[in-house]
């Protein structure tokens, strides 16, 4: 069959909406080609230059008729959109539409993060949606692909769609044990280099050819804020490292990559995988380097393993601290992670010469002022490079999400808008709006303030590099509006 797979126009609130290769759409993709489907991937996202809409709306996409004409020329049986967040419903709604306005004849499909979370609204709201699927996509698109207009389809796990005036939903529960049998990204399906030179600076990296990397998918722990794990699958599944080395090969030989952002949700699940991945890179003499802008654990890092990921490319780690404050962290985020444990692997880099940035979130419910104070305190006390704050949101599907709903403080039909990604999207009796906002700026000048000197002398041995400094800007910049 010919599939076409479409990334939809988006909205974002600034011109500098970031820009990664779609991993998510090249597995598909590659995973469809395998398996005798003919591929195109087009990303209606991909603009020169964003339209203003108002102050904090930009649109990133391509104009309804170049969509229609693309689609046209193709002439695909089935189309296929992929949907991450809220803010970005409608525009993939629209896709849907002007597929049909095209030919009725095609078959729409929308799978991605937000059907997995919203599953039946999705065909409730766009009648020009034949079928979402729900979670990890491979299998169950290859199987409604060979199975539609048949009876055969309430068989797929993960498949909504629409039977007698209802919409019917086939449970997912098994997920793809080895990410490793899978056909590698088909990067060579579209213009790479259009997501490789995109400028994208995820903590320092990006300015060089970049690409992404995942060595394994989900994470197995059960954060309060975190809905991953609805899309991705509930068990942690990680690739060999000699298969994670191959993609490395064709990586740097192939593409040229310079730089890689490993994305994994639990990287350092297994620290021996990451171990025996480190030490191919080093003996096969590769150059490149890499960082992990998603996040990785706390825990499983020892000083021999900083040691080996230093000397193996990685050029700084984001961690999954989220609160200085072990009670924010371990009683409402569920963390399960100890201050002595984040003191220890922070050393760990540290020593290591690998610069740490803390991953944060302000304004959990319960977050007092005391327990706020408390949290800043011990982030000054880290030796850490930087610290990326945002403020919590209740993203469906979450701990946090039902938390809210049973006090009372969102209703059901919450959704996440462009300006939650900004500015605090809830308040409790322990915090108002400006509350939150204030703690924001007075976290971030805390930490750069106590860290200048520790900043200046990264800066001079080139440890952190200038274009780390964009973020440290992006901060400085906050402080002063
Ligand atoms: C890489 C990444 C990014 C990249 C871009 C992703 C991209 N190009 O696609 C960057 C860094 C730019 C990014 C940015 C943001 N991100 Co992000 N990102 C991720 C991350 C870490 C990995 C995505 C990925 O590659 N997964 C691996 C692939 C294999 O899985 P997948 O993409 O889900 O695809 C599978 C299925 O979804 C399905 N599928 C996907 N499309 C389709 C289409 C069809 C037709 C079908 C059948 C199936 C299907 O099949 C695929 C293969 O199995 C996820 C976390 C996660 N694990 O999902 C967060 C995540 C998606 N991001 C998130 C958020 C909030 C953001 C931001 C809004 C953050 C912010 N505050 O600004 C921004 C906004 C975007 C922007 N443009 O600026 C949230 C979304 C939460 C939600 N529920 O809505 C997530 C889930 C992280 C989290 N835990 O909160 N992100």
């Amino acid at each position: 069959m010919r599939v076409a797979l479409i990334i939809p126009p988006y909205r974002y609130l600034n011109r500098f909406a970031l820009r990664t290769e779609p991993l998510g759409v090249e597995y598909l993709a590659s995973f469809l080609r395998k398996h005798g489907h003919e591929i195109l991937i087009f990303d209606a996202s991909l603009v020169i230059s964003p339209e203003k809409l108002n102050h904090s709306c930009f649109y990133y996409g391509l104009k309804d008729h170049t969509i229609k004409e693309t689609v046209r020329r193709f002439a695909p049986d089935v189309v296929g959109i992929s949907c991450y967040y809220n803010f970005n419903a409608q525009d993939a709604y629209k896709v849907a539409v002007l597929v049909k306005e095209v030919s009725p004849k095609i078959i729409t499909v929308m799978g991605g993060v937000y059907p997995s979370i919203y599953k039946q609204k999705i065909l409730k709201d766009c009648g020009a949606i034949d079928y979402a699927v729900v979670g990890e996509g491979e299998q169950s698109f290859l199987s409604l692909l060979s199975n539609l207009n048949t009876k055969a389809i309430r068989d797929i796990e993960g498949l909504l769609y629409r039977q007698n005036n209802e919409i019917v939903y086939n449970e997912k529960s098994s997920f793809i044990d080895d990410p490793g049998e899978l056909p590698r990204p088909a990067r060579d399906l579209h213009d790479i280099t259009r997501y490789m030179n995109s400028k994208t600076v995820l903590y320092g990296l990006g300015d060089r050819p970049t690409l992404s990397l995942l060595t394994s998918r989900s994470c197995p722990k059960r954060c309060t804020f975190c809905n991953m794990w609805q899309t991705q699958g509930p068990d942690w599944r990680f690739r060999s490292p000699e298969n994670v080395l191959e993609e490395i090969d064709e990586i740097v030989n192939k593409y040229k990559a310079q730089h890689v952002f490993i994305m994994d949700d639990n990287f350092n699940l297994d620290p021996q995988r990451v171990k025996v991945i480190c030490e191919g890179i080093i003996k096969r003499g590769y150059r490149f380097k890499w960082n992990t802008p998603n996040g990785i654990s706390v825990k499983n890092i020892n000083g021999e393993l900083a040691v080996l990921m230093k000397r193996a490319g990685c050029v700084n780690v984001c961690l999954g601290i989220e609160s200085g404050s072990e009670y924010i962290r371990n009683r409402i985020m569920k963390k399960n992670v100890s201050n002595q444990d984040i003191e220890s692997t922070v050393k760990h880099f540290r020593k290591a010469k690998i610069p740490v940035g803390a991953l944060l979130i302000i304004g959990m419910p319960g977050e007092t002022r005391e327990y706020f104070k408390e949290s800043i305190k011990f982030l000054k006390s880290l030796p850490l490079s930087f610290v990326s704050p945002s403020f919590a949101i209740p993203f469906r599907g979450t701990m946090l999400y039902n938390n809210l709903i049973r006090n009372n403080i969102i209703t059901e039909d919450f959704d996440v808008g462009m300006d939650n990604l900004k500015f605090p999207v809830f308040t409790t009796p322990d915090f108002d709006r400006d509350e939150l906002l204030n703690r924001r700026r007075e976290l971030i000048a805390g930490f750069y303030l106590s860290h200048l000197p520790l900043t200046l002398t990264e800066l001079m041995t080139g440890r952190l590099t200038w274009t780390s400094l964009s973020m440290l800007k992006r901060n400085y910049l906050e402080l002063l509006n």
